[in-house]
């Protein structure tokens, strides 16, 4: 079956990776390509918005990130507050409302500041949920909800046999997004071909699309493109 055009599109993530390639190919430092990626989740966070997309997942930030060198991690660690300073604005004549998860306790008190002051300022807006998943961790998620649920079997509030799939659903960190939570659309940029520790529970049955283009250089179009191939695809559920 072609052209299935009623396939529903409400969540796109998108691994945001060629930043330090894209510097490298123009003899920048690395993190000239972390500011114009920066730049770039503007751009597409509008045109994700105006294209109806309910929530846009980002990975700005994993769990294993730590490791770069202390000069690039600090450097990171400001993306959001110089984010907010520049595109606060934008984000609120576009109506669109930030959510941020990971394990925020670990950032810097001031990223960690600018960020719930940007969740507060645009919590009553009604438009996209731009999302960025900040050191995040699919896995340490995944471990961290079944502490959660084990907690809660200890305790008596539930049974271990009340848990099921939508249970464990609703307590990882995109529960909150109800019938949203899973992303049906993955994207990841400058060609690798992995999931890296991102929403492994959440991309069960979600379609991938990849592109060779670093992060920085991929425009509305490159995101019309991949949605009009998602749309093209059938997605089965593994039913025929
Ligand atoms: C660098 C490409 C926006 C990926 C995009 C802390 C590499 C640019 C944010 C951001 C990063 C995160 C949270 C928030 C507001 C903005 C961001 C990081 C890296 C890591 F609430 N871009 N961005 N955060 N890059």
């Amino acid at each position: 079956m072609a052209n299935n055009t009623d396939k529903p599109l409400n969540h796109v993530a998108i691994i945001m990776d060629g930043n330090g390639r894209w510097a490298k190919k123009r003899f920048l430092p690395r993190v000239a390509g972390h500011k114009q990626g920066m730049e770039n989740v503007r751009n597409i966070t509008i045109s994700a918005n105006r294209l109806g997309i309910k929530v846009l997942t980002l990975y700005a930030f994993s769990t294993e990130n730590w490791g770069r060198p202390t000069e690039e991690v600090n450097y990171l660690m400001r993306l959001p507050i110089d984010f907010f300073d520049k595109f606060m604005p934008d984000l609120m004549a576009e109506n669109v409302k930030v959510n941020v998860m990971g394990f925020l306790d670990e950032l810097p008190p001031k990223t960690l500041a600018t960020t719930k002051r940007a969740i507060e300022t645009t919590k009553h807006n009604t438009g996209l949920v731009l999302n960025f998943a900040l050191n995040y961790g699919s896995r340490r998620e995944i471990v961290s909800t079944a502490q959660k649920l084990a907690d809660e079997v200890a305790s008596g509030k539930i049974q271990s046999s009340d848990i099921d799939e939508a249970m464990f659903s609703k307590n990882l960190m995109t529960g909150m997004f109800d019938e949203y939570q899973d992303p049906d659309l993955l994207i990841r940029t400058s060609g690798e071909q992995r999931i890296s520790n991102f929403l492994l529970w959440q991309l069960a049955y979600s379609e991938m699309a990849f592109t060779d283009k670093y992060w920085p250089d991929f425009n509305e179009q490159d995101l019309k493109d991949m949605i009009d191939q998602y749309q093209n695809r059938d997605r089965r559920f593994g039913k025929i």
